[in-house]
């Protein structure tokens, strides 16, 4: 085995701990395509606690167009949830200029705070997929970041369609909307965009052209939904000036109780960890070649658990996949 990779339990001990540089190594590694590497990051993943297990962390995507405020809007949830004393991790997925990524994040955190907060930790990922999706590795670095933080933020860019990457990957999906830009508003009301779990119009500073976008909003999200559905609020904040976060967090909050009294949060995981791994033997079998392992059930849940570590499992359905493969 190569010295320098890390030993498996120590490394997820530490990231259970909360240790920064322990999650740090941990990302790295997840990313690390060497089959030896590719062992011991499955093996870590084995190991670290699951939901449920050591606590009820949070899993919020927050996407939007390009310049709505992401950014500016983590960093001042942070600022509420710090106050709380709960550790947030950041997950800046492509950030899309070089200005608002999430090294600048970081910069504006620590300008805020003055110090480097140890209950914080933001890692930026540049890896659209080749088909504009998330890249392969996001999820396994969910996993380990759930495992190290209260609460962990997923921010990309995203319009239309992209918006299905997160909601496929969070347990609550905030979408950030810009004022007087209404794209996002069009794929909305068209049912192109499912609806996110809350909505965010940003910069309430600018006035008329903000509330105009909170109305387009409104009209667009306005669908018939019966009673034990959850439906979305509008949220007008900004940002820059601090007004309305607290609601947010509140809204955010509310919405995860909702999901964890439904025992619905397990549910979200398993179903983003199936999509996972069936996506990855897609690439590799074809649509056709993945459905023999469903042997006629309607998918793969009962393939695939929620609590093993997505790289083994995936390893195992490989293993069985490439078996039939060569007899046949
Ligand atoms: N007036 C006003 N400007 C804001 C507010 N929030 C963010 N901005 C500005 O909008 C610009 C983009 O902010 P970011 O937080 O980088 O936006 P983003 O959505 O993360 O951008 P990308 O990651 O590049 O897509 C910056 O110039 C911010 O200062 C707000 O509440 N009011
Ligand atoms: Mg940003």
């Amino acid at each position: 085995m190569n010295p320098k990779l890390p030993e498996p339990e120590q490394l997820a001990a530490q990231v259970a701990a909360g240790s920064r540089p322990a999650l740090a190594t941990a990302l790295n590694l997840l990313d690390d395509q060497r089959p030896a590497a590719r062992r011991v990051a499955a093996r870590v993943l084995g190991l670290l606690p699951r939901h449920g297990a050591a606590r009820e962390s949070q899993l919020i995507g927050i996407t939007g167009p390009p310049g709505a405020g992401k950014s500016s809007l983590t960093s001042a949830l942070i600022g509420v949830w710090r106050q709380r004393g709960q550790r947030v991790g950041v997950l800046a997925v492509d950030p899309s200029s070089p200005i608002s990524g999430g090294a600048l994040l970081g910069d504006r955190l620590r300008m805020k705070t003055g110090i480097d907060d140890d209950g914080v930790f933001i890692r930026s990922l540049a890896c659209r997929g080749e088909h504009g999706g998330l890249s392969a590795e996001v999820w396994p670095m969910c996993l380990a970041m759930l495992a190290s933080f209260d609460i962990t933020v997923i921010e990309t860019v995203g319009v239309g369609q992209s918006e299905i990457d997160i909601a496929q990957m969070s347990d609550t999906t905030c979408f950030v909307a810009q004022p007087g830009s209404g794209d996002s508003i069009q794929y909305l009301k068209a049912g192109i965009m499912e609806i996110p779990h809350v909505l965010v119009v940003n910069k309430a500073d600018m006035g008329a052209a903000a509330r105009k976008t909170a109305a387009d909003l409104r009209a667009a999200a306005s669908r018939e939904h019966d009673a034990n559905e959850w439906s979305a609020p509008i949220l007008s904040v900004s940002a820059t000036q601090g007004t309305g976060i607290t609601r947010l967090v509140e809204t955010l909050d509310a919405h995860h109780a909702w999901l964890a009294e439904r025992q619905l949060i397990a549910v979200r995981r398993h179903r983003f960890q199936i999509e996972w791994v069936v996506k990855r033997l897609q690439q590799e079998f074809g649509s056709t070649g993945v459905g023999v392992l469903r042997a006629g059930r309607p998918n793969f849940d009962h393939l695939i658990k929620a609590d093993d570590s997505p790289f083994e499992q995936y390893e195992l359905l490989r293993q069985q996949l490439a078996s039939r493969w060569n007899a046949a």
